[in-house]
């Protein structure tokens, strides 16, 4: 079998937050979240996402100070680290500093709707943008969610959010769409837009896909603790790419790299081996040290 498929991405996550649903409160500290994009980085990560704002469900909203005292002294720190950085904020203002900071995408869950600055900064600043599907805001969010037909609607809702960041000044190549998973949805909607993301896919943008550690995969493993959602994760990242999605969101970098990097092998029916890497291994400034990247159990 023969693909045309483009190199998968993948990005690391990095939740300076204290309550997200997988990673809340592990690199609250700035020097530990910048030692975790270091290794993220040095896993496989071509951008490290980096968020200040909680999205989980029932979430509130934090302050503009407050996410900014989060992520800036991350993204500092990760300058140059050989992998892109995004902003994961909803915020004009946050996206701002944080483009002055050394990132170049920025991820706005609410697809620039929630705050009437963002579209006309991102055509400013020229930077990279990812436009994500939500239904309704998180505190409710997960609030029995109903679709007519789940895809057709989300991807409705993305070609309408493509054609306002068009006409707002965003070049289309700058734009990625994302269905949003999790975000308003049951576990039934998550799968059929997994199954269908080729639908997603025809609207001709990169596609980001976030799955990563989601309850919707314990829910159907069993598996109550978020790091135990690796294989799982795993197995979304590979239909998705089979469908076509070019960005994999996730936490645990080095294992789903080593499975993107098998499975885009068999779509295309070619291979070139990889350099060398670890999943435990990381360089420090000092040494090369074996770190505790995993969640404690
Ligand atoms: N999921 C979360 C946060 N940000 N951004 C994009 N583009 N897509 C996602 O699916 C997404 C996101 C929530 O997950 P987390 O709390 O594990 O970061």
């Amino acid at each position: 079998m023969s693909h045309d498929l483009a190199d998968p991405i993948v990005m690391g996550v990095i939740n300076v937050t204290p309550d997200s649903f997988s990673d809340g409160g592990e690199w609250r500290d700035p020097a530990a979240a910048v030692r975790h994009g270091r290794a993220l980085a040095a896993q496989g990560a071509a951008i490290l996402d980096i968020g200040g704002e909680s999205t989980r469900p029932g979430a509130e909203p934090v302050s503009e100070a407050e996410e900014l005292r989060r992520v800036l002294p991350v993204l500092a720190g990760l300058a140059g680290v050989g992998a892109r950085l995004s902003i994961d904020t909803s915020k004009a203002a946050v996206a701002d500093a944080a483009l002055d900071a050394g990132a170049a995408i920025v991820n706005d869950v609410t697809a620039l709707r929630g705050d009437p600055r963002m579209a006309a900064l991102v055509a400013r600043r020229g930077c990279e943008v990812c436009l994500m599907h939500m239904l309704g805001e998180p505190r409710t969010m997960q609030r029995d969610p109903r679709y007519g037909d789940v895809v057709a609607d989300v991807r409705a809702f993305l070609a309408a959010r493509l054609a306002v960041a068009v006409n707002a000044g965003i070049a289309p190549e700058r734009i990625w769409l994302d269905p949003g998973i999790g975000f308003g949805k049951t576990i039934d909607h998550n799968l059929e837009l997994l199954a269908r993301l080729d639908e997603i896919v025809a609207l001709g943008r990169p596609v980001v896909v976030g799955t990563s550690r989601k309850s919707f995969l314990g829910t159907i493993t069993g598996r109550d603790d978020a790091a135990d959602r690796v294989p799982g994760t795993i197995a979304t990242n590979v239909l998705a790419l089979a469908r076509g999605a070019r960005v994999f969101r996730v936490h645990d970098v080095a294992q789903a790299r080593d499975a993107l990097l098998v499975a885009a092998a068999t779509l295309r029916g070619r291979w070139a081996p990889a350099t060398t890497t670890s999943t435990t291994t990381t360089s420090t400034a000092s040494s090369t040290t074996r770190t505790a990247e995993s969640r404690p159990s």
